[in-house]
């Protein structure tokens, strides 16, 4: 499907559990905290729910005018460390399913920003698309209870600027929206949800650019590429940690040898220091003997 006026596709990225489903959820329109009714499942444990992609296009109205939006809910990435062979063959279906483009890419962001996330964004920006992908890329602060507060807002982008990850991942978007999406039996929950709807579709709707993926088969070869490098980093440190492990025990058996060595010759001066006292006595009690029988003589 290609971008028309009136059809945006929005790809949602970010770590399991930082709200990616329930945030397709709230811009659906989808306002159901039973799984059955959700269109996209929210999960309640850290376990991702989604294994895949999963979109569907929704019908919305927005300032009196209707908008077909294509939601684009996918797999955790940086839950551990860098997006490995599963995360990337799965995320490199967007750029065959979506060559008519992307006109937003949110990526999802609770509390403080990890390394691993904010490495995972990177990879997926230069791996499976490329750099100008930050165009149409929003950093979305879920969790956020203060979004309607300007100063809270402000304070959280000036927080997110001191550390590494923060402005890592600031160089790689274009904006931050604050959002708040809280289960909908939270008191307020449903109109929480709607303001940052408001947010969120304005993002969406407003959005004129669109983001082409590259070719397929250029994809595959920048993934196996990038396997092959991280392959080659990860070999090096399990050898090198190999090597750490091996030295480790050879100090440790020269450490038991030399104590052993210590208890032998203890043992050892012990024994002749014993038979050096035995001797002594020995010679002592033979002398005391002589003198015994000459005193006989004598009387
Ligand atoms: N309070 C609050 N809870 C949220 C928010 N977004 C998601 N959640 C909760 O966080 C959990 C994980 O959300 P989910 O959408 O399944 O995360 P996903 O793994 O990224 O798809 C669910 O229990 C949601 O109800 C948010 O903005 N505020
Ligand atoms: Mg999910």
């Amino acid at each position: 499907m290609s971008e028309s006026q009136d059809h945006r596709t929005v790809l949602l990225l970010g770590r399991t559990g930082n709200g990616k489903s329930t945030c397709a959820n709230v811009i659906a329109g989808c306002d159901s905290d039973d799984p059955e009714q959700q269109l996209f499942r929210e999960s309640e444990t850290a376990v991702s729910e989604t294994k895949d992609i999963h979109e569907k296009t929704i019908r919305i109205e927005w300032r009196r005018q209707t908008y077909h939006v294509t939601i684009v809910d996918t797999i955790g990435i940086g839950d551990t460390a860098l997006p490995k062979e599963e995360v990337l063959k799965s995320l490199s279906t967007i750029c065959s399913k979506y060559k008519g483009g992307l006109s937003s890419v949110f990526f999802l962001v609770k509390g403080r920003m990890t390394k691993e996330e904010a490495d995972a964004l990177d990879i997926i920006c230069k791996v499976l698309f490329t750099p100008q992908i930050c165009t149409v890329t929003t950093l979305i602060r879920t969790n956020f209870p203060g979004f309607m507060m300007p100063n809270k807002v402000s304070a959280d982008i000036a927080a997110l600027e001191q550390d590494e990850p923060g402005r890592k991942v600031m160089s790689m978007v274009s904006n931050v929206i604050h959002i708040d999406n809280p289960p909908l039996i939270y008191p307020h929950g449903k109109e929480t949800r709607a303001q940052s709807r408001e947010a969120l579709l304005a993002k969406i709707v407003l959005s004129e650019q669109v983001y082409k993926p590259p070719e397929i088969a250029e994809v595959n070869k920048r993934i196996s590429n990038y396997l092959e490098e991280t392959a080659t980093a990860e070999e090096k440190i399990a050898r090198m940690e190999a090597e750490r492990v091996k030295a480790q025990k050879e100090l440790e058996i020269a450490r038991k040898e030399a104590a052993a060595n210590e208890e032998r010759a203890r043992l050892a001066r012990e024994e002749a220091d014993r038979l050096r006292q035995e001797n002594a006595l020995r010679r002592q009690r033979i002398s005391h003997t002589h003198h015994s029988r000459s005193g006989c003589c004598i009387s």
